[in-house]
């Protein structure tokens, strides 16, 4: 068992707080506790962290997500250039939402947190290929204690790198598991590694394999008759971006539209594993698109088009197995891709276009067609799948986020509460906060390791963050109350 780091900071009196005071502080609060004892979550919210388990004989969840997809790559967010059709019936079918956060925006880091239930800053899960806490927590270990199948299907990336068979060890508790840790090869080599270690290779497109093996997987948590989880984890639109030619060609000489805070950036970033050839000149990926911005995005966004068919070819298997009314089906991606906005690329940012990321429920029986702009993250999704599977949250109180499983079936709002993301990797340092319309960043200082703020967005009146308020007087007391909220677990 690894210590419990979940409570870095006790609560100390003096501290700041939203509304109220705390009339007993206690220390080693849980985040959660700590919301709701210093009124930043409403009554309701904090009741309904919980309780929507209504044990039925079947109540299955099917979780797809992409790689490094921004929430505006997506038709149903009002992008006209990408078409993601399957998806944006999702949305129409089910709930999207506006406003979702990785919890951290680092391929491993955020698989690790959405295993965990919990932030880098509580489980020191900060860079790719670091192993999960074996603390018997993880998201298929609780679901399995409870009888609840559990699979997972594609890019794994935690407890190693490299293109190689993933032990049972570092599996997290999956029983039913193909994937493989990370690797950017697409068209080739493709290999994958089941719960037994064998390795399976084939010549089609990686996300094609994917999407094969998931509707396979599918099938086999369908027969087995138990309630069942599936994470499906493609990787695309990840760079190196290769489509297939079909998907590519949906984009062949379209103009692309770039967002109002775009500047000229060289979209090219050498891959790790397998090693670019350098210099980047050599590099086929960088004579392919390496200078050309929207050469890169055409090829990006004909890779979230052949994402989102995987995801119809997925949702017409759960239509043909019987599965589609006992299943809520929810599709995000572990962070976004900043493209050249403010002269940025790729991810580890706070940014809308890095931290955000896409966010479609399909629930049986829930809302249909409803947008919901309340702030979500990604450290949701634990809590939520236990809740829909009717695992009691008592059982996991180390859950840093909130279920949404009362709101997406219709039995009550979604109250607003504080949203948390951070970053640790390579040389990207910072903890991030959105309340209401305000994000709040703020980074440590190198010497000093003081926390130092250092982005202020209202986003409500600042989509596109052109207008950094942090250094504006007027702010002042805003700033100082969400640092304070940060500084509990920074
Ligand atoms: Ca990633």
């Amino acid at each position: 068992m690894q210590p419990d780091r979940r409570c870095r900071r006790p609560v100390e009196a003096n501290d700041t707080q939203k509304t109220g005071t705390i009339d007993m502080p206690k220390p080693n609060l849980t985040r959660r506790e700590f919301l709701a004892a210093s009124g930043w979550m409403s009554a309701p919210a904090v009741l309904a962290r919980g309780g929507e388990a209504q044990p039925r004989s079947r109540r299955n969840v099917l979780f797809i997500f992409s790689d490094q997809q921004h929430k505006f790559a997506l038709g149903c967010m009002g992008n006209r250039d990408v078409r993601t059709p399957h998806l944006d019936r999702m949305a129409r079918e089910g709930v999207l939402f506006r406003n979702c956060y990785s919890s951290n925006p680092v391929c491993g880091p955020y698989r690790c947190s959405v295993l965990t239930g919990r932030y880098a800053s509580t489980t020191g899960c900060w860079n790719n290929g670091q192993p999960l806490p074996g603390d018997g927590r993880n998201l298929p270990e609780v679901l399995e204690r409870h009888g609840i199948h559990t699979s997972w299907v594609g890019k794994w990336h935690i407890g190693g790198n490299g293109n190689k068979p993933i032990p049972a060890e570092l599996r997290g508790g999956f029983t039913d598991f193909i994937g493989y840790q990370c690797y950017n090869g697409f068209h080739q080599n493709v290999c994958f590694y089941d719960e037994s270690g064998q390795e399976h290779r084939f010549d089609r497109h990686r996300t094609e394999v994917t999407t094969d093996l998931a509707i396979e997987r599918l099938g086999k948590a369908a027969a087995g008759g138990k309630p069942f989880v599936q994470l499906v984890s493609y990787q695309a639109p990840h760079y190196p971006v290769q489509p297939l030619p079909e998907y590519e060609s949906l984009y062949t000489g379209k103009p692309m539209k770039k967002r109002p805070s775009y500047q000229p950036t060289e979209p090219y970033t050498p891959t790790f594993d397998p090693p670019s050839p350098k210099p980047p000149g050599k590099d086929p990926d960088y004579q392919r698109y390496g200078g050309n911005m929207d050469e890169y995005m055409r090829l990006y966004y004909g890779m979230c088009s052949q994402v989102d068919a995987g995801v119809g070819r997925i949702l017409k298997a759960l239509d043909r197995l019987g599965l589609a009314g006992d299943t809520l089906v929810l599709f995000s991606s572990d962070h976004g891709d900043m493209q050249g906005c403010h002269g940025l690329k790729n991810k580890t940012l706070p940014h809308e276009e890095s931290a955000g990321i896409p966010c479609i429920a399909r629930v049986p029986g829930g809302h249909q067609g409803r947008v919901c702009s309340v702030p979500v993250g990604s450290v949701d999704v634990y809590p939520t799948i236990l809740d829909w599977c009717g695992v009691r949250l008592e059982d996991a109180p180390w859950a840093e986020g909130r279920s949404l499983a009362p709101y997406l079936s219709g039995r009550s709002p979604l109250a607003e509460e504080p949203v948390f993301s951070e970053c640790n990797n390579e040389g990207s340092r910072w903890h991030s906060v959105r309340v209401g319309k305000y994000k709040l960043a703020a980074r440590r200082a190198r010497e000093s390791r003081e926390l130092k703020p250092w982005l202020l967005f209202d986003l409500e009146k600042d989509p596109y963050e052109m207008s950094n308020l942090v250094n504006s007087e007027s702010y002042g007391p805003k700033i100082q109350q969400l640092m304070n909220l940060l500084g509990r677990f920074a």
